[in-house]
């Protein structure tokens, strides 16, 4: 162990050495990459010198999501503290089913999610579990909508026909978790937005009334507290009306946006979230902790435990249900995801997660400035998200990242909404500064002036 340590050190100083002066690996496409770096397994073992060298090489050669020049999804950016808490849980690999098996490890993760709750304003009988990322809480949230309607399902199979609601900008999870659950895809509604990307209320209402009248069960209304793309929020206090009207269930996919529970600042974008019956947030996206940190929290524990728990007599053999979180989890074996949020949480405190909330929105405004203060961009951001969307100088957003990307430049990815695509600029690594943000737009004008040729063909074709 101690000369795997000693190798991991060394790796992770020169890493992080280089990705100061290098902020963007080396592309290799992946068509040269069998041929670039040493990946292929051979039938001998290796020296450790030559494995030390092999590892250095895929390491260096790997995207760094945790530099000033990675913008490209929803996550980014290294909370030293929550890093230690996720090598902690590497090293003492307790499996988070049991109490046996992970001791005070379960009241760690039980101390996030009761906070979690408490700040949601729910009583003693929320709960909630963790999960491999936010497709999956979404999952779990799915499920127990399914079994609240009802909950013969589990047993014996589906036999009516069931819808479900999200917004048209809402994650794809959506779609595969009805096909995962026996909704089936051509369950999903997938209801309009407004002008500004939020789910249109009057026409969720209307659709859920039309299923109705054709014999359908709507059994879930799914909004999102932060669209993949935009980066809005949907109206919780008029979705939450919706849903109690016809007893549907409500279900919060706050994996990206979700966070804002921790700033007094923007904890209105998710005003009505208390009136949920579960909702996600993802640590690993908004809170900065590494992949991945994904909470559900539910109104009601009983949820979880119909719809997740299962007799084992090999597996539970000590201690109440209560502290053994398999029986409300989606997972048997399970990885401790909640070590490095609770070291994170403990080293600042729920005021230092704020800060690193109300962070990324000042870095978006930041973006947004400029972007409004510049004839060359286009601008098509919403405020109150942590998403820059723009266009520069008209040429192609797919043009411009993927030539970015493939000259090492910088990595940021595009999307649309309607009939614009755009380049979408998230700001959710809080540990950059403006100034990094102002570089990012110095880099894209530098570059595009040095390829202009190559950039602009699409435009004049
Ligand atoms: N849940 C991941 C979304 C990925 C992205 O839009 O960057």
């Amino acid at each position: 162990m101690k000369q795997s340590l000693e190798i991991f050190n060394r790796l992770v100083s020169e890493l992080l050495a280089d990705e100061a002066e290098n902020p963007v690996a080396e592309h290799i496409p992946s068509t040269e990459l069998y041929e670039r770096l040493d990946i292929k397994l051979q039938k001998e073992g290796i020296s450790a010198t030559a494995l030390e060298n092999s590892l250095k090489s895929l390491v260096f050669a790997s995207p760094r999501t945790a530099t000033p020049g990675f913008f490209n999804q929803l996550f980014g950016g290294r909370q030293d503290k929550a890093v230690l808490g996720d090598l902690m849980s590497v090293i003492l690999n307790n499996s988070m089913y049991t109490y046996k098996a992970a001791g005070p490890q379960v009241g760690v993760e039980k101390a996030i999610l009761r906070e979690v709750c408490d700040m949601v304003g729910w009583g003693p009988q929320a709960d909630g579990a963790l999960a491999p990322g936010g497709s999956m809480t979404n999952f779990m949230g799915m499920m127990m909508a399914r079994d609240a309607f009802n909950d013969q399902i589990r047993f014996e199979g589906v036999a009516q026909k069931m819808t479900v609601y999200t917004s048209a900008e809402g994650h794809y999870s959506t779609q595969k978790n009805a096909a995962f659950v026996g909704i089936g895809r051509a369950g999903v509604r997938k209801i309009a937005t407004d002008d500004q990307g939020r789910m249109d209320m009057a026409v969720l209402r209307a659709t859920i009334q039309d299923d109705i009248a054709k014999g359908y069960h709507p059994v879930l209304i799914n909004c999102t507290a932060g669209t993949t793309v935009l980066g809005v929020f949907d109206d919780l206090v008029a979705a939450s009306a919706i849903a109690k009207e016809h007893n549907i269930w409500l279900h919060v996919d706050g994996a990206y946006g979700g966070a804002v529970l921790f700033s007094d600042t923007y904890k209105h974008l998710i005003k009505g979230v208390e009136n949920a019956d579960s909702f996600t947030i993802n640590a690993h996206k908004t809170l900065g902790t590494p992949l991945s940190c994904s909470l559900i929290v539910v109104k009601d524990k009983k949820h979880l435990h119909d719809s997740f728990s299962n007799d084992a007599s090999y597996l539970y053999q000590t201690d109440e249900d209560d502290f053994n979180p398999g029986k409300t989890s989606v997972q048997c074996g399970r990885r401790n995801d909640a070590l490095k949020l609770w070291v994170l949480w403990k080293s600042v405190g729920t005021n230092g997660l704020e800060k690193i909330v109300d962070k990324q929105f000042e870095l978006a405004d930041t973006a947004r400035a400029y972007i409004r203060n510049n004839p060359d961009y286009t601008d098509y951001s919403e405020d109150n998200t942590i998403a820059a969307c723009f266009n520069y100088k008209g040429i192609p957003a797919e043009d411009i990242c993927t030539a970015l990307y493939e000259h090492s430049e910088l990595l940021v990815g595009y999307g649309s909404f309607r009939d614009d695509t755009f380049i979408r600029l998230v700001t959710v690594n809080a540990t950059n500064e403006n100034e990094d943000i102002l570089n990012f737009f110095k880099t894209l004008e530098a570059f595009v002036a040095k390829n202009e040729n190559l950039l602009t063909q699409t435009v004049a074709a």
